[in-house]
């Protein structure tokens, strides 16, 4: 054990205070568990923590001017299309003068709000913010379709003196570009550019310092700076709104896939610990012991955040007008309604055939404590099996990706 402390004090202190997906207090707690040799206490921690992770509520407002797009966009970060059941009802002319919730479908935590229009009589920019509770919201995306005007960057003012963060989105370029194809020298690149730095100097002019302004197509939204964008918002959320924000991304673009799976990636090790130290039960004919619906529960998520279980595959194909045995085609892991516990222990079967060779990238993510873990057999082959099963979801929707965006060029040819 002291040589334990030892070791432990050099992981904890050097780089790194936290393990992956806890908190420094979470870590703390895990380290005294396994110093204790209590592997199920520290699998608790990570419960608990799982726990919370679940709770964290992200709130993004949505706000601009009536008839710019603000119902489509926030269908489009749902993963919608307009005429989707459950999306937000659009080209109608604002009535509502209350701030709209819309959940994510699978993380309900995630809410997205269709704010009122800004700029009408009812809704001043200096009252605007009050009478939209700002302060449920954890940042501000403001929508314009034409041009910036005062009233946007007013608001914007507004919203960083009461400490939050804002973005500013141009709306409808597939609309600008499209006016501008039939013109001899049209080059989209230089479309987008003058577009882009035409929304800038409108803001400058109304006081705003060099400003970010975000170029988006609600009906094309893998493409222009929708990517950029995301990644944006995502870079500047506490790591728990992160967390979330990231799963709940539609899957129309490949960063934003590889970054699921990295994150995702991170947490294995949770789950395999949990898996093998929580109500484990024993496989014999592995020589295993482990919960199995605590692994299908994460296969489940996988798909779902990968949208390739049914639902998911199902809104996808209609959006691009291709029937679902297509997108299904080329997906190589078992399909969602294949999913199962025996499927997890036929996963583990193979996982087990390995050797018991100690999982390489999760002890270099974690060195000391990493090797502890995995010397536990179960852990070992959890872990594994959970690492693989992940790895080929990942490719999957990569593959399901491109087969959707491929058909969608060609209707639009
Ligand atoms: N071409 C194109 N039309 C859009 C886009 N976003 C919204 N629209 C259309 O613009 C109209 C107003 O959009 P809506 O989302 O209802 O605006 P809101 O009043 O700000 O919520 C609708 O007819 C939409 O279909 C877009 O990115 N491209
Ligand atoms: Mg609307």
């Amino acid at each position: 054990m002291e040589q334990l402390n030892v070791l432990f004090g050099n992981v904890f202190t050097k780089d790194r205070n936290t393990l992956p997906g806890l908190s420094e207090q979470e870590t703390d707690e895990i380290k005294a568990a396994i110093e204790a040799g209590d592997l199920s206490g520290a699998a608790c921690v990570v419960q608990r923590s799982d726990e919370l992770l679940k709770k964290t509520e992200l709130n993004i407002a949505i706000t601009g001017e009536s008839g710019t797009g603000k119902s489509s966009f926030l269908n489009a970060l749902r993963g919608l299309r307009d005429e989707d059941e459950g999306s937000a009802e659009t080209g109608v002319v604002e009535t509502t003068k209350e701030p709209m919730p819309y959940q994510h479908s699978k993380y309900t935590n995630v809410i997205f709000w269709d704010l009122p229009g800004i700029g009408t009589p009812d809704f001043q920019s200096d009252t605007y913010l009050e009478q939209v509770t700002f302060n449920r919201y954890d940042f501000f995306i403001i929508i314009a379709s034409e041009r910036f005007r005062a009233n946007h960057a007013k608001l914007a003012q507004e919203i960083h003196k009461m400490g939050k963060k804002f973005y500013f989105v141009r709306s409808k370029v597939d609309f600008d570009l499209s006016n501008e194809k039939d013109k001899k020298s049209f080059n989209e690149e230089r479309t987008l550019e003058q577009i882009r730095n035409n929304c800038i100097k409108h803001l400058c002019r109304e006081g705003m310092s060099s400003p970010q302004v975000f170029l988006v197509s609600s009906k094309e939204f893998h493409k222009y700076d929708s990517p950029k964008l995301q990644k944006m918002l995502l870079k500047e959320l506490e790591s728990h709104k992160k967390h979330i924000f990231l799963l709940a991304l539609p899957n129309l673009c490949k960063p934003i896939l590889e970054k699921k799976k990295k994150v995702l990636q991170r947490q294995i090790w949770k789950q395999a610990l949990k898996s093998c130290a929580i109500a484990a039960v024993s496989l014999p004919v592995l020589s295993v012991k482990c919960d199995v619906g605590i692994l299908v529960d994460n296969m489940r998520e996988y798909y779902e955040s990968f949208g390739l279980d049914d639902i998911s595959l199902i809104t996808l194909a209609s959006q691009v007008r291709k029937p679902v045995a297509e997108l299904k085609n080329v997906i190589k892991s078992p399909l969602d309604n294949k999913i199962s516990k025996e499927k997890a222990e036929e996963l583990l079967t193979e996982a087990t055939g390995e050797g018991l060779m100690v999982v390489k990238r999760f002890v270099s993510m974690i060195p000391v404590v990493g090797t502890i873990f995995a010397a536990e057999r179960s852990f070992t082959v959890t872990y594994r099996m959970l690492n693989s099963f992940l790895g080929g979801v990942a490719e999957d929707a990569q593959r399901v990706l491109i087969k959707a965006l491929e058909t969608q060029e060609k209707t639009n040819e």
